[in-house]
């Protein structure tokens, strides 16, 4: 494993997210813009509303990747799936699912602290998102902030953390806005610490994330069978998803991707 690799390595065990840049190359973040463009503008055709007035209403989308094939590509993009599957420590991943999340300009809700596992259907702290940005995200357009090292924290039951304020005390200052360039992403760790503020600038701010988990996860309805993602299970509790739903990328991911961490977009 070459150095670069090893540290960013190092870097998610101890702070829980690192920033791979570039992940995909500027023709890529054209064709997902533009991806977004078409299939909002579907959707706001399907419930008769004017583009404009159902950005300014919806600003997440889950399962983008059964609806685009552009958004289906990048979801099984091998050296996304490759450096997760390093992060993991796994050969195989499976896709939770993925979202879009956007905030438009001068808007977009604070996201409030809160940590990802708790809140799925999945019984192993075995996942990581990988979060895409699809714009120039600064800590201005509401770049996302992480606590460097909460996911060694134990695991903690599920909280509604839109209503439920995270309160850190003393720690609150250790918190660090992550900001990230159209084409890098942030891949974090499923029991990390995270959260977002309004996008206070002119522009755009969309990511695209897929959340990859170990292969072998299984399915807890316990943890967070309210879900909606849990709907989409139909195998029982204590077994491996079922496939269609959640696809598995491997085991034959390109050895040479994990050894790119660092290295050029593809
Ligand atoms: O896009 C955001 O601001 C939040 C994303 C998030 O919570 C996540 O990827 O887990």
């Amino acid at each position: 494993m070459p150095e670069s690799t090893r540290e960013q390595r190092a870097q998610f065990d101890q702070q829980g997210h690192i920033v791979v840049g570039p992940l995909v190359q500027r023709e890529q973040v054209a064709r997902l813009r533009r991806a977004f463009e078409e299939q909002a503008t579907a959707w706001a055709a399907e419930i008769d509303t004017p583009l404009d007035d159902y950005l300014s209403v919806v600003s997440q989308w889950t399962n983008v990747w059964e609806h685009n094939a552009v958004f289906r590509a990048q979801m099984f993009h091998q050296r996304a799936a490759a450096i997760a599957a390093e992060l993991i420590g796994c050969e195989k991943v499976r896709v939770f699912h993925d979202h879009l999340i956007v905030k438009p300009p001068h808007g977009g809700d604070t996201i409030p602290w809160h940590r990802d596992l708790p809140n799925w259907p999945v019984a192993e702290p075995r996942a990581v998102s990988c979060w895409l940005a699809l714009d120039d995200v600064t800590a201005e357009a509401g770049a996302m902030r992480f606590m460097p090292g909460g996911h060694k924290e134990p695991m903690t039951r599920s909280i509604d953390f839109l209503n439920e304020a995270k309160a850190w005390g003393d720690r609150e200052g250790d918190a660090v806005p992550v900001p990230v360039p159209a084409g890098s992403a942030i891949f974090h760790h499923c029991l990390s610490w995270h959260t977002s503020p309004p996008n206070a600038t002119a522009g755009w701010r969309r990511a695209y994330i897929t959340i990859y988990m170990d292969a072998a996860c299984t399915f807890d309805p316990e943890r967070a069978g309210w879900h909606p993602v849990s709907g989409r299970v139909t195998v029982p509790p204590g077994s491996v998803f079922n496939e269609d739903a959640f696809p598995t990328l491997g085991p034959d991911l390109p050895a040479a991707a994990l050894a790119r961490v660092v290295g050029g977009a593809a």
